[in-house]
């Protein structure tokens, strides 16, 4: 898949500058988790990279593997500190338009706090 330019006005590099409020969960050096504003669950947070990536196919091409083994670790540490590993949680994220994807700043969605329904509508 193609990757577009990163933008740096798109919302989430603005929380990552401050420009805008979040509430925020959890932040490290890999990474800033904060509750999503729309919440699907009991617990819906997203967790996004403290460096410009568009979505996964980005992230997963050009970040170095100390990001991407930091990134993955804090979005565990996350959902061990939302005491979410039981009985589980949903891991997604969204790459590109099928997709849906909305904010073109990499992120995983945490997903959990119920029984979750069916995965694809
Ligand atoms: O998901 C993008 C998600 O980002 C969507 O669930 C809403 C959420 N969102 C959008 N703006 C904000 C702010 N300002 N705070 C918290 N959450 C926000 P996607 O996978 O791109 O469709």
């Amino acid at each position: 898949m193609a990757v577009s330019a990163y933008d740096p006005e798109n919302i989430f590099a603005k929380i990552l500058r401050g420009e805008i409020p979040c509430k925020k969960v959890f932040e490290n050096e890999w990474a800033l988790a904060f509750h999503d504003i729309g919440s699907k669950a009991p617990v819906h947070v997203l967790v996004i990279p403290k460096k410009p990536y568009v979505s996964f196919v980005d992230f997963s091409a050009r970040a170095s593997e100390d990001e991407i083994t930091g990134f993955t670790r804090t979005v565990g540490h996350v959902a061990t500190a939302l005491g979410l590993d039981e009985p589980g949680y949903r891991l997604i994220s969204n790459v590109g338009p099928d997709s849906g994807q909305e904010v073109p700043h990499f992120h995983v969605h945490l997903l959990g706090g119920r029984r979750l329904g069916a995965l694809v509508s």
